[in-house]
This record gives C-alpha cells, structure tokens and sequence, in this order.
C-alpha cells in the first residue's frame, strides 16, 4: 500500500483537482507541449545557422535566441507548476479559478513578449541585463523593450499569483510553511508528524519561487522607470544580483515542482511506499536556504562583487546539490529495485529524468568552481550544463507526466504495447545526450556562447549537434502529439 493511499484511508486527503482543476492543467500542459516545440525549433534553427547551414541575420538570430530562453524559461514554469498543482490537490483543497488566471496571464504575457521582440525587435535576452534594455546601440528602441520586459512581468503576477495560493493551501491544510517543509518533525519536537514528499516538494518550490518572483518584479519595474525616465538610474551590479537571484532561482525551481511526478507516481507504480526519512526532510531543508544564495556564482567574474560572496557561492553550490539530488536519486532506486516494477512510458520517463538531472548537475557544479569558472565562463558550456537536466530531467519529468495522465483506464481500449513509444524514447534520449554532448565539449575547447556567428573550426560541432537536435525535435513532436491524441481520457476520467 502506497502511503498516498494509506492517507485516503485515514480520511485526510482531498482527491486531486476538481473538474475545473482539470481543465486548467489540460489546457497549460497542451500549451506546454506545443510552445515547447516552437521553441526546439528556434533552437535548431539557431544551432545550424551557427554551424553555416542557414543563413539567420544576426539580429534575427538573437531574437531567436531571446525568444528561446525566455519561451523555455516560461514554459518550464507553466509546465512544472501544472505537475505541481496536479499532486498538490491530492493533499490541499485549491481554488482551481487561480490556475485558469495564471493561464489567461501567461497568454497576455506571451503575446506582449512576442510583440517586443519580433514587432519591436528587442533582443537583450531572457536575462535583460541592465542598462542592456535602454541602452541598445539603435538595435532597438523603447518600445520593444517596455512590452518585453512588461509581458515577463505580467507572466511572473500569473505565477506569483498560483504560489500564493498553494501556499495558502500549505497553511490551511498543514498549519505553515514550516510545518509543510517538516521541520517540526525533524527537529523532533513532540507530536510531530512527517509530510508526504510530495508536500515537502511543494512547500519548498512555492516558497522560493514566490521569493524570486517579488525579486524579478522589483527588477522588472525598475527596469522599466529606468527605460521611460532614463535620468532615473540603477546600480548595474545590484541590478545583475538581482536579475541573477531571480532567474537563478526561478528556473530551478521548476525542477523542484516537477519532481513531485517522481514522488507521487513511482509509489504507485511500484506498490512501495516512498517513506518521508529525516534525512530526506534535512536534504530539502538544505536545498530551501541554500538555493536563494548560491545565485553569485552567475557573478564569479564581476570582480567588484565581494570575494567572501563567491567563496560562499561556490561551496554552497557544492552542498545545495547533492543532498537533494542524493535522496531523490537513491530513493527512485531504492524504491525501483526489485520491485518488479511494470515499466511503461511514463515510469520509463520518469526514470530517465532521475539520470538526467543528476547527470547534469555536475557540469552545472564544475561550472560554479571558481578557477573552472575564469575559463569556462560565457561559453557553451553554460548552456550545455543547463540543457542537460533541462532536456534530459526535466522534460522528461513532464513528459512522463504527460503519458501518465493520457494513460487507458479501465473504460478506455486498454493502451497495446507500443513498441514505437520505445524507440522514440530511446533516440530521444541518445540524441539528447548527443546534443548537449556538443555543447559541452564546445564550451570546453573555448567555443563562446550567445555568438550568432561561428568560425569554421568550430562548424562540425555545430552541425553534429544540429542533426541530435533534429532527432529530439522529432522525438518530442512525437510524445506531444500522443498526448494531445489522448487528451480527451483525461478529460472524461473520474
Ligand atoms: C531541441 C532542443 C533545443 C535546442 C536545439 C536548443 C538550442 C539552443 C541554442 C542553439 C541556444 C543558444 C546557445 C548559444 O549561446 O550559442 C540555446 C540557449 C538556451 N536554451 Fe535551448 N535548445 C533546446 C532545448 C531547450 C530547453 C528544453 C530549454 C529549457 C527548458 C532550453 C533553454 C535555453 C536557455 C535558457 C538558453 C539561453 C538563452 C540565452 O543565452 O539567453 N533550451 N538553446
Ligand atoms: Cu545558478
């Protein structure tokens, strides 16, 4: 018995989200797939023009390249913060109306995003750095930028909005934060009890992802005076930490919410419970402080930045990680082993995810080591850390997700085994590891980032990764489609 369903037993836990609830998700997760195929397909375009198969202007390419980040950036949010509420519900009764705000929000912020960028022509990038929006050397004008950076800050009031409400539940349901993070129960106190994974998860996305939320909205808003009162300036290096914090924290976070799939799902696929352990509740604790202050290792070549910052930043990058990573990691293993597990695409996926993500942090922890920093920095190895637990543990975090909720119930025609399911997830996640592969040992060989030209030397790294990156755009066009083929079971079940 699993513990969710002991929970139900016991009386304590709402059923999941209401009908409403429902729609809501089906609609963000429809939107995450397509808006995530878009984006793959800016991706690959800007991946071969580098490698001299096409021809992108260099203006279009960084338009390409501020709608890619900001596009995956946002759409990781939309997706890992429906996976979240979807498991949430379980445990918290949520108002459902907030979700369908968010997801009218999100769609006003993506059109004013667009706008700026391809009517406007802003391209500063999903990061925009100050004085980067106002001061663009004629690239473009006010314009453009107010509605990018107004659209950003209209998405992040949907996302604050929907924290803000699972944290309520949080409260509601297990008296504080605190509490739903288990902190009492780990510090022993008297009567204590231990939340479900899934709870601690949640308690800790929410709560840091509200933080960097009102961090990016001070940044935003400032930004913009700054843009329609240019006498009204900022200091840059305050402006970076903060722009870091936030962007830092945020994308993180939507690692965090998505793993809630991990815990909730492989119980149930394998009939053991996924126990909450103390040190289980120690690793999120860490993970909850430790996140919001290891941003400074995006600023370990601003020399004006205190050293004992970067000092701090990169050995709390080290201890932020793994425990987290750790506990996660063993656990799906522990839970897994021997358990006779039926593995199907969504237990597959969620399996890959697990190796994904704590293969990827490790470029992502060499990259924060000072010394490896001084050479490493602004180049592809930066994206090649983050697209590795992006496309090969988040992604499929989702993606499983995906599959699990679109799977045959007991009315449905039961689903045959698909053998082509299987070979699409394979080549997804050898092209994908192919692709980032790329990244990686470009950025090694000195390769930088955010260059819409490329020399020829570095041509045949770029064209490699073009043809993976084909193979996981037409592997993820695959899953997505299935999806939307199957979306109607979500819809009729319960
Ligand atoms: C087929 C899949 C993908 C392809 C081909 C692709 C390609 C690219 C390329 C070529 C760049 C620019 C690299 C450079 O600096 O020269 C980039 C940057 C980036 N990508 Fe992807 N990507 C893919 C998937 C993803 C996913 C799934 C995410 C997140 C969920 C993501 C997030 C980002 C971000 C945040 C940047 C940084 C933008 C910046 O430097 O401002 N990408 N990607
Ligand atoms: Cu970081």
């Amino acid at each position: 018995m699993t513990t969710e369903s002991a929970m139900e037993k016991a009386g304590n836990r709402a059923l999941g989200p209401d009908r409403a609830g429902r729609i809501w998700i089906a609609a963000n997760l429809a939107t995450t797939g397509i808006v995530l195929l878009l984006m793959m397909l800016f991706g690959v375009l800007m991946r071969m023009a580098q490698g001299g198969w096409i021809t992108l202007y260099p203006d279009l390419f960084y338009q390409f390249l501020t709608v890619h980040g900001t596009g995956m950036v946002g759409i990781a949010a939309l997706g890992g913060i429906s996976v979240m509420w979807y498991f949430a519900a379980r445990h918290l009764r949520l108002h459902s109306a907030v979700l369908g705000a968010n997801f009218v929000l999100f769609l006003i912020g993506v059109v004013m995003i667009l706008g700026g960028v391809f009517v406007g022509q802003f391209s500063g990038a999903w990061t925009f750095l100050y004085p980067l929006p106002a001061v663009s050397g004629g690239a473009w004008g006010v314009q453009g930028a107010f509605w990018f950076l107004f659209g950003l800050l209209v998405v992040g009031v949907g996302l604050l909005v929907v924290c803000l409400e699972i944290g309520r539940g949080l409260i509601a349901t297990h008296g504080g934060i605190a509490r739903a993070l288990g902190w009492p129960y780990l510090f022993g106190m008297a009567g204590a009890v231990a939340p479900p994974p899934v709870v601690v998860a949640t308690a800790m996305s929410v709560l840091v992802t509200t933080l960097a939320l009102i961090g990016g909205a001070i940044i935003l808003v400032l930004s913009i005076v700054n843009l329609l009162v240019p006498s009204f300036v900022l200091d840059p290096l305050f402006a970076k930490n903060v722009i870091y914090f936030f962007g830092h924290t945020i994308i993180n976070a939507t690692i965090y919410m998505a793993v809630t799939a991990v815990y909730a799902l492989l119980p149930d696929y394998t009939g053991r419970p996924w126990k909450t352990s103390r040190p289980f509740l120690a690793a999120w604790m860490g993970s909850t402080l430790m996140v919001l202050v290891i941003f400074p290792h995006h600023l370990l070549m601003d020399f004006a930045m205190p050293t004992w910052t970067m000092v701090f930043a990169q050995v709390l990058s080290y201890t932020n990680s793994f425990p987290v990573l750790i506990v996660t990691g063993l656990g799906a293993l522990a839970i897994v082993h021997r358990s006779g597990i039926r593995w199907d695409m969504a237990s597959g996926l969620l399996f890959l995810s697990m190796f994904g993500w704590m293969a990827g942090v490790v470029p992502a922890v060499i990259d924060a080591t000072i010394v490896i920093n001084s050479v490493m920095h602004n180049t592809l190895w930066v994206p090649g850390h983050f697209h590795f637990y992006l496309l090969l543990g988040l992604l499929p975090m989702l993606m499983g997700f995906m599959y699990w909720i679109t799977r045959a119930r007991d009315s449905d025609r039961p689903d045959l085994p698909d053998r082509s399911d299987r070979w699409i997830a394979a080549i997804y996640a050898a092209s994908g590891l192919g692709f980032v592969t790329m990244f990686l040992y470009s950025g090694a060989q000195s390769v930088p980032r955010r260059w819409a030209e490329h020399l020829a030397e570095w041509m045949a790294w770029d064209r490699t990764a073009s043809v993976f990156a084909l193979l996981v755009l037409g592997a993820a066009t695959w899953f997505v489609l299935r999806f939307l083929m199957r979306l109607p079971r979500f819809l009729a079940a319960d």
